[in-house]
């Protein structure tokens, strides 16, 4: 297939464009470095500093005869967008390329602003380029389970049967976001829905849980080819944060009282589930959600397991309660549905010790370069308060 990668460059977007490129499609993939440009104004620079796209899909080249075409540019931008859907024709658009993290979006107004503003931008443009240029292409977009928020009753997939006063109908399952960040995915959402039943664009929007790991076939290739990895407190996701800390011999920052529970799932899972997505193309007019998750974990749950893996290696790790900067519920139900994947055939790489002692190995290769300041969370989700950061 011909296919456009939006966010080509970021922590899934690249394996994803590697992943694809290898099994025959051909891929284009788009960035504006707007996550490593927000990274370094926050202090936040990754681990594993990845060259940029031009060398990585070099490198990608010489290690495997295969090509990934680097378009530089800025999604908000329509006319950057018209360029790459001309040029590729795409069967397929995978839309990763937003601001991708929560506490970003809670450092005060400017941070707000930008998410919001590029996050609905480049959906919009990617909606109108998909209307006007490749009308029968498949957005496969990326949306989060957060968008659901923690509700006291099971989350379904996407879409919930309501009875009313003796009537019933389908709707959107409620969402209840808790940041501006998963409040855009929200925001998207809506939108995808109303131009799928409008104008009959198809739609597949995947409500996907934090992800964690490193290593897929062609990452493990040259160490230029694996992915952005962040450990710090606004880009890095729980658990790759906790093999960091683990690795570096500080307690794992559990916020609160841990009992948070999301769905998780292996890197080598978000491309399974993008082959999944890109194989089974929805009806004009459809928009279907998946939820991409493998298995539910608390904190407390995730902080055990690693410091089990760790064990393993001879690393004591212990834990530490901080403060929770989030206004989250720390105690709570959550049962949500995962089978439309199944269905498909997803068959998941699990939390074993085996992946987490993997990943730690590979973490420990960079252990010099680990800055001990990333580690305790500089974000609250406090009102107006102005944050050093903003
Ligand atoms: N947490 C800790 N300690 C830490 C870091 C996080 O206890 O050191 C807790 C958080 O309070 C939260 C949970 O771990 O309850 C998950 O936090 P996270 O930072 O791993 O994930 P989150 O901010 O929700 O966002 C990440 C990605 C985002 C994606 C989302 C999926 O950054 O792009 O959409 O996971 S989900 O969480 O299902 O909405």
């Amino acid at each position: 297939m011909r296919i456009a990668l939006l966010g080509g460059d970021g922590y899934l977007g690249w394996p994803t464009a590697m992943d694809l490129a290898s099994k025959g499609h051909d891929v284009w993939v788009i960035d504006n470095y707007l996550r490593r440009t927000l990274a370094i104004q926050t202090g936040s620079e990754p681990l594993i500093c990845a060259p940029n796209l031009q060398l990585r899909a070099q490198r990608f080249r010489e290690e495997t005869g295969s090509e990934i075409r680097v378009h530089v540019g800025d999604c908000a931008s329509f006319e950057e967008m018209e360029r790459l859907f001309r040029e590729s024709q795409p069967e397929a658009v995978i839309h990763y390329a937003e601001q991708p993290s929560a506490p970003y979006s809670m450092i005060g107004r400017s941070q707000a602003r930008l998410t919001l503003q590029n996050n609905l931008s480049v959906t919009f443009n990617t909606i109108w380029a998909v209307l006007e240029f490749a009308p029968e292409c498949h957005i496969i977009k990326l949306g989060t389970m957060g968008e659901y928020g923690t509700p006291n009753i099971d989350i379904e997939e996407g879409w919930i049967e309501i009875s009313h006063k003796g009537r019933s109908d389908k709707f959107l399952y409620p969402r209840a976001a808790g940041s501006l960040y998963h409040t855009t995915k929200v925001l998207d959402t809506d939108l995808l829905w109303f131009y799928a039943r409008t104008y009959g664009i198809r739609v597949t929007d995947l409500m996907q849980g934090p992800v964690y790991g490193l290593a897929t076939p062609q990452s493990l290739m040259h160490d230029d080819l694996l992915p952005n990895f962040h450990y710090d407190d606004i880009f890095g996701t729980v658990l790759n944060r906790f093999l960091t800390q683990a690795v570096a011999g500080i307690p794992l920052t559990i916020y609160g009282e841990g009992g948070q529970t999301r769905g998780y799932l292996n890197l080598l899972d978000t491309l399974q589930c993008i082959n999944l997505a890109l194989g089974s193309p929805v009806q004009r007019g459809e928009l279907r959600i998946l939820n991409q998750f493998t298995e539910t974990f608390a904190v407390t749950e995730l902080a055990e397991r690693v410091q089990r893996a760790a064990a393993t290696m001879g690393l004591s790790v212990g834990v530490q309660h901080v403060p929770n900067p989030r206004k989250e519920k720390e105690r709570h139900y959550y049962q949500p549905v995962h089978t439309g994947f199944a269905n498909l055939g997803l068959r998941p790489h699990l939390l074993s010790d085996e992946a987490l002692s993997e990943m730690l190995e590979i973490v420990s290769r960079y252990r010099k370069d680990i800055d001990l300041a990333k580690m305790l969370p500089r974000v609250r989700w406090s009102s107006t308060e102005t944050h050093a950061l903003a």
